[in-house]
């Protein structure tokens, strides 16, 4: 017989213990189809995201172009929203191939059975740490970007396998004649309304990051538009517990940017100083890891101007630190790229105007092309190494 024709012979088999004309294995093909297409936008979106914010040192990403992440996250996010109907029906198409008897019919039935595990309780881990984390509900202790990152891997490289096993049983399933009748009918209304409660999941959160869709964005949290000077805020500054140190009295005339670390000329820049150096504008989004964007005219110093005026070498990597007393998110790194590019910018003003104190005054970091958990508010100092 023919591996074709063994192929087949499985299919016939298998059909005869689905309930439904529409668990077949055409239905399951094809949802197989789409789920391995939208994991793996989600991977590589994902492992970008990892990659920008945490650098192995035989890699600088550039800082062009500037509205890439803007682009790659909204993705990353949207179509994981969107795979949750797909991963739903799909699950709910071979269901009762979970029960099968008996369980393991070769070795390559139960190595395949095996990744099973791996595949599905990875994809629903990462669907449901990935739907939470951007609905900023954390009822779990681990840390949300690692455990995801991790689990991210192990689900992929399950796909890998279970693609390769299944390969053969998807080509013959798709190229099958359909038999025309209720039961095709039947199927085509159910992959059709997946596909519409895939489509509406991706439009409920891609509002997000396309103002034109925020209106019918159900699930979109933060929405262009929203908050002060037109754009959402994460953590506000209060919640980053900096609001009696930047509404105290004296805070005008006391505080002060320090640029030091590896420079020729350490500098203490107070406000007047900064406001009297040359100023450029640039209009950059603030693009979340969680999936929201929106873009902003911001005007400020040039960290190149800086690190110039400082006497830094070529080629320097730049912490830069916030008042914020603690947190993850208090400081962050501008690679050799980001740091001279000419629209890495320590902001004053946000459309025209100084900084709400939400979004970060009297100064922040804004750079193209960086995701939002990098674009540190409330900044105090610059480290060059
Ligand atoms: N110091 C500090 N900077 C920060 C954060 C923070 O918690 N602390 N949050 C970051 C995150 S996650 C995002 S998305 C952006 C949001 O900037 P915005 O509140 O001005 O929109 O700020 C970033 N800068
Ligand atoms: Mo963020």
């Amino acid at each position: 017989m023919t591996a074709a024709g063994r192929v087949g012979d499985e299919l016939a088999g298998l059909e005869d213990r689905f309930d439904s004309p529409v668990r077949s294995e055409r239905t399951a093909a094809l949802l197989g189809i789409g789920l391995a297409v939208s994991f793996t936008i989600c991977f590589l979106t994902g492992l970008y995201s990892h990659l920008l914010q945490n650098e192995p040192g035989w890699l600088t990403l550039p800082s062009r172009p500037a509205g890439l992440y803007r682009v790659t996250q909204g993705l990353h996010v949207t179509t994981g929203i969107a795979t949750i109907p797909l991963l739903l029906a799909k699950l709910w198409t071979v269901g009762p191939r979970f029960f099968t008897w008996p369980p393991v019919r070769s070795v390559a039935h139960a190595v395949e059975r095996v990744f099973l595990l791996p595949l599905v309780g990875g994809s629903i881990f990462l669907l449901v740490s990935g739907s939470a984390n951007v609905a900023r509900w954390y009822p779990w202790s681990f840390f949300f970007p690692t455990a995801h990152y991790w689990v991210a891997w192990i689900t992929i490289g399950a796909l890998i396998v279970h693609v390769g096993a299944k390969m053969a049983t998807t080509r013959t399933a798709l190229r099958r004649e359909q038999a025309a009748g209720p039961d095709a009918a039947e199927r085509r209304w159910f992959l059709a309304g997946v596909g519409a409660a895939a489509a509406a999941f991706a439009v409920s959160t891609a509002g997000g990051t396309v103002r034109a869709l925020s209106p019918i964005s159900s699930l979109a949290q933060r929405r262009a538009g929203d908050g002060p000077q037109g754009i959402p805020i994460n953590k506000s500054a209060r919640q980053a517990v900096v609001l009696d140190v930047i509404e105290a009295d004296d805070f005008e005339q006391t505080y002060e940017l320090v640029v030091d670390g590896a420079v020729e000329r350490p500098l203490r820049l107070d406000l007047a100083a900064l406001r009297a150096m040359p100023q450029r504008e640039a209009t950059l989004p603030i693009a979340c890891v969680e999936g929201w964007s929106a873009s902003g005219r911001w005007r400020g110093i040039a960290v190149r101007d800086l690190l110039a005026e400082a006497g830094a070498a070529d080629g320097a990597t730049v912490v830069v630190e916030s008042i914020q007393p603690r947190g993850l998110y208090r400081r962050s790194e501008l690679n050799p790229r980001h740091a001279a590019d000419r629209d890495t910018l320590l902001a004053l003003e946000l459309e025209g105007q100084p900084l709400h104190r939400d979004h970060g005054y009297p100064l922040r970091l804004i750079g193209p092309n960086r995701p939002g958990v990098m674009q540190t508010k409330w900044v105090n100092r610059l480290v060059v190494r």
